[in-house]
Formats: structure tokens, sequence, C-alpha cells
């Protein structure tokens, strides 16, 4: 990488945070300029102590991650729509959804893309610097048009020495495909039941933890409907659960359009009849409202 592109060390930002009860036009406003911004305390300490009854059993059962980049000291499980009720709720909590529905407004929808633990062992290392929307086979999304929406909630406390996620705040507007180090990073610290949230287009890792205890984090992220999603939840969730959950989860699991006439099934009908068929809407629909948008952006 060229130096010009490197952070100077003088210009450094440091991460921002809001209070829990800020607006999602002031999250959003936070994530345009910088691609990244803590929402303090947003759940309680309570909250995190049910998800962590809910998840321990499955964390204790999986093994390290296979290679550098998943962690030879981390943990990581999935598929929590169907393990966790309380994970569920985090899925939808308001104040996230409504920043995250304000970050990706300039597409028909969003969806949900997946839901991690991330459990940080004592003697991990860093994990390289990335964009987590190079998961989308490293294909070069214009500057300024986000695709993901994402987060990580502080199911422990998130301090430096025990593996906070490293960021480089103002960096969805660098240049794609750079190598970091460390030192360009910064760590976002916060509190059990914070929110980091964040963008697909911001460098950022996870952090090397030289405590003697685990970081545990909860990545739940969400990204354009048209995207293909990371965890595929049609066949994460079973369908048995699928049909007992409410039509708004269904929706941001991918039970909806992805835009008109995207993940229709065979003769235009609503994915949501698969599992709840009282929920189908008939047709395309919202032809009138695609094509008032069309319109608005000639
Ligand atoms: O666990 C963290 O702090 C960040 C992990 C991360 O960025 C990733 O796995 O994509
Ligand atoms: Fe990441």
């Amino acid at each position: 990488m060229m130096d010009a592109e490197r952070p100077d060390p003088e210009d450094r930002m440091p991460v921002e945070h809001l209070p829990a009860d800020a607006t999602p036009k002031q999250v959003a406003d936070v994530l345009a300029r910088d691609a990244c911004v803590v929402l303090d305390r947003v759940a309680s300490p309570d909250t995190m102590k049910r998800l962590r009854e809910e998840l321990d059993p499955y964390v204790e059962a999986a093994g390290a991650g296979v290679d550098e980049f998943s962690g030879k000291h981390t943990t990581r499980i999935g598929g929590l729509i169907a393990r966790s009720q309380t994970a569920r709720e985090l899925v939808e909590h308001p104040a996230v959804l409504g920043a995250v529905r304000e970050t990706l407004s300039h597409s028909h929808n969003f969806q949900l893309h997946l839901t991690q633990v991330i459990a940080i062992g004592p003697g991990e290392s860093a994990q390289a610097v990335h964009r987590d929307q190079w998961a989308f086979d490293f294909f070069p999304f214009p500057q300024g048009y986000e695709v993901q929406c994402n987060t990580i909630w502080a199911m422990t406390d998130f301090t430096e020495e025990n593996g906070a996620t490293r960021v480089i705040p103002g960096s969805h507007r660098h240049p794609d495909r750079q190598e970091y180090k460390l030192e360009d990073t910064e760590p976002a610290e916060m509190e059990q039941g914070s929110a980091l949230l964040y963008t697909g287009a911001l460098y950022h890792g996870g952090g090397a933890n030289q405590s003697d205890a685990t970081r545990y984090g909860l990545n739940i992220t969400y990204a354009l409907a048209w995207l293909r999603q990371e965890e595929n939840q049609y066949l994460s969730v079973p369908r048995e659960l699928a049909a007992e959950l409410p039509e708004s989860l269904l929706r941001l699991m991918g039970y909806a359009k992805g835009a008109y006439a995207l993940g229709y099934i065979d003769d235009l009908r609503d994915p949501i009849e698969a599992v709840r068929p009282e929920f189908a809407k008939k047709g395309f629909g919202e032809l009138d409202q695609v094509r008032e948008r069309l319109e608005g952006e000639r």
C-alpha cells in the first residue's frame, strides 16, 4: 500500500459513541461519515446473560477455527435464529434496525445476512484487517454505495486487551483491497450490551486477546436483499420453526422479495407462502411504488 493511503496517526479519528436512544437518523449520519459507531448499552447485561445461557452449549460443543482468518483460538457458531430467542429479539432490535433501514434505504429491501457468536479465546492473534463486503467475491462496489450494515454486540465488555474489534473510522472512503497493519486501527472498546454498527466497506478486524478470559461478540449483519446471504436462512432454520416466527422476522430472513420480481415462487407467489400462507401478498404488487421510485431517480 502506498503511504499516501495509510491513515496519518495525526488524523486518527476515535470511534464515536452515541447513547442508546439516539435516533436512526443520528446513527445513520455517523455511519455515513465514519462507517462505524458504537451505540452504548443498548441491551441490558441481563439480556446478554440470557444470550450466553441459550448459546453456551453450542459454543462449548463447537471447535475452534481452522484457518488464520476465522481464528485458531476463536469459536464461531451460527444458526442463531433457530437456536436463541434472545438472538431473535436482537436481530429485530428497533434502534438497530431503524439505523440499518436508514443506511440501506437506497435499495428496495434489505435482509439478514448472518448471525454468529464470535468467541475470541485467550492467546488469539489479531485477525487480518478486511472489509466484510469482500464476501461478495471481492466485487468492487462503487464507493458510497453501501451494501451492508452490520453489528457486533458486546456480550462481554470489549477492551483493547481482550480483543475489541479493531476499526479504521472513515475507511469506507479508502481504496479497495488495501492491506493495513494493527497500528492503523483503533479498538472499538465498549461496555457489555453495547453494539458496534459498521458498514460493509469499513476496514476492521477482530483484535488479539491478551487477557485470560474469552471475549464474546454477537455478529448480526444485514445486506441489500438483491445479494446472496452469507448464512443461508432458508436452510439454517428448520421449516417447522420458521412456521412459528413472526412475519417481520420471516421477511427479514428472506421470505420476501429482494426487489421487484426477485425471489418469487413459481406463479409469482410471495416467498412467505412457503411457511406462512396467511401472510402472502398476491401478484408482484408494489408496481406503482417501483415506478414512482424509478421516476424519482431519473
Ligand atoms: O470478532 C470481531 O471483533 C470481528 C470479526 C470479524 O470482523 C469477522 O469475522 O469478519
Ligand atoms: Fe469482519
